[in-house]
C-alpha cells in the first residue's frame, strides 16, 4: 500500500522517524505542483508561515500538526475555512519552559552571565563583582496563566516571592491576585513575566506604556513570542533607564536580535531556547507525530486547537 504523504516544513526530534510509514516532501517541493498534489498532512516546525497560500498548493491537505505548544504561524481561520485540522504539543513542554524562566529570571536579577563574563575575562583579578539587585521583596506579575504560566507562578511563590497575574479571565482557582489589564498588572509588580501567546494581527499587548509602568528598576521576562512586545520600544526603554533591566528567550525577528540589545549590559539574551532539552523535543515530536497517526487511524486528533 502506498504511504501516505506529509509535508514537513523542517526535520525535528522524535522517538521514530516519520519515513518509517510516511512519504515524506519537504519545501524544496514547493515548486514543483505535482510533489504536492497529494500531500495529506503537515508537519509544522520553525517559522514557515502555514497559511492560505500553502493551502491553495495541497488540495488534499486535511491536518496541520504544529511541533512546538505556540501556533501564530499557523493561519487559524484559514485552515478552518478550508476545513483542515491544527493541532499543537501542550502539556509535553510545560515545565521545561518553565524551568527556563525561572532561570532566566535568576540569571537577569542577579546577573549571572555578566558575572560568567567578568570571571572569565580576568577582571576578579582586579576586585569583586559589583553586588546585584536582589530578587527578595519583589512582586512578579505573570501575564497570561495558561499552562506554563500557571507552572511559572507555581514556582515564583515556591521561592516566597509575591505573585500576581493578568490573563483574559480570572482563574477561579488561581491563588494569586488577579489584574485585568497587562497595564494595572505592570503598574503593581516589579518583574513581569510574559507567558501570552503570540498573536498574528502584530499588536504587541506589552507596549511602551506597560515597559514604562514598571519603572526603572522594573525587569520583564519575555518567554512567549517576540510579537507580543514592541522591541523598539523595549530597547529605547532599556537604553534611556526608564526600564531596569530584561531577560529574553524570544525576538519579534529570530534569528535576527536587534544590535543595541547586544551591546546592552542590562539584558540576558537566549536563542530561543524554552523547550529546547532532548527529551522535551523528543516528547514534543512524538506527541506531533501521535496526532497524525491517530488522524490517519480513523481516531481523530489528540490535541487540536480550539
Ligand atoms: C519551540 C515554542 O521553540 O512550543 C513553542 O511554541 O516556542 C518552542 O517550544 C518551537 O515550537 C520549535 O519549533
Amino acid at each position: 500500500m502506498r504511504k501516505i504523504k506529509l509535508f514537513v516544513t523542517k526535520p525535528f526530534p522524535a522517538s521514530q522517524d516519520p519515513e518509517d510509514r510516511y512519504e515524506i516532501v519537504g519545501p524544496e517541493s514547493l515548486s514543483d505542483p505535482e510533489q504536492l498534489e497529494d500531500v495529506r498532512g503537515i508537519i509544522a516546525a520553525g517559522h514557515m508561515p502555514i497559511g492560505k497560500d500553502l493551502f491553495a498548493k495541497l488540495p488534499n491537505l486535511e491536518i496541520v500538526a504544529r511541533f512546538g505548544v505556540g501556533y501564530d504561524t499557523v493561519e487559524i481561520s484559514a485552515a478552518n475555512d478550508a476545513g483542515i485540522v491544527v493541532t499543537n504539543t501542550p502539556d509535553v513542554l510545560t515545565d521545561e519552559v518553565a524551568d527556563l524562566a525561572l532561570g532566566l529570571l535568576i540569571a537577569t536579577v542577579r546577573k549571572i552571565p555578566q558575572a560568567d563574563r567578568f570571571l572569565r575575562s580576568g577582571q576578579w583579578q582586579s576586585g569583586a563583582f559589583p553586588l546585584s539587585n536582589s530578587l527578595r521583596g519583589q512582586k512578579v506579575g505573570i501575564l497570561g496563566l495558561g499552562r506554563i504560566g500557571a507552572a511559572i507562578a507555581a514556582r515564583v511563590a515556591a521561592m516566597d516571592l509575591d505573585v500576581s497575574y493578568c490573563n483574559r479571565s480570572q482563574k477561579a482557582d488561581a491563588p494569586y491576585r488577579y489584574f485585568p489589564t497587562p497595564l494595572s498588572l505592570a503598574q503593581s509588580c516589579d518583574i513581569l513575566i510574559v507567558v501570552v501567546p503570540g498573536n498574528t494581527d502584530g499588536e504587541a499587548v506589552v507596549d511602551r506604556e506597560v515597559l514604562h509602568a514598571l519603572g526603572p528598576s522594573g525587569v520583564l521576562i519575555n518567554v512567549a513570542r517576540g510579537s507580543v512586545v514592541d522591541e523598539p520600544a523595549l530597547t529605547d526603554a532599556l537604553a534611556s533607564g526608564q526600564l531596569g533591566a530584561a531577560g529574553l528567550d524570544v525576538f519579534a525577528d529570530e534569528p535576527n536580535v536587534p544590535a543595541d540589545l547586544i551591546e546592552m549590559d542590562n539584558v540576558v539574551l537566549l536563542p530561543h531556547i524554552g523547550s529546547a532539552a532532548i527529551s522535551t523535543r523528543n516528547a514534543m515530536g512524538d506527541l506531533a507525530l501521535s496526532n497524525i497517526d491517530s488522524w490517519f487511524a480513523g481516531t481523530g486528533a489528540l490535541t487540536p486547537v480550539s
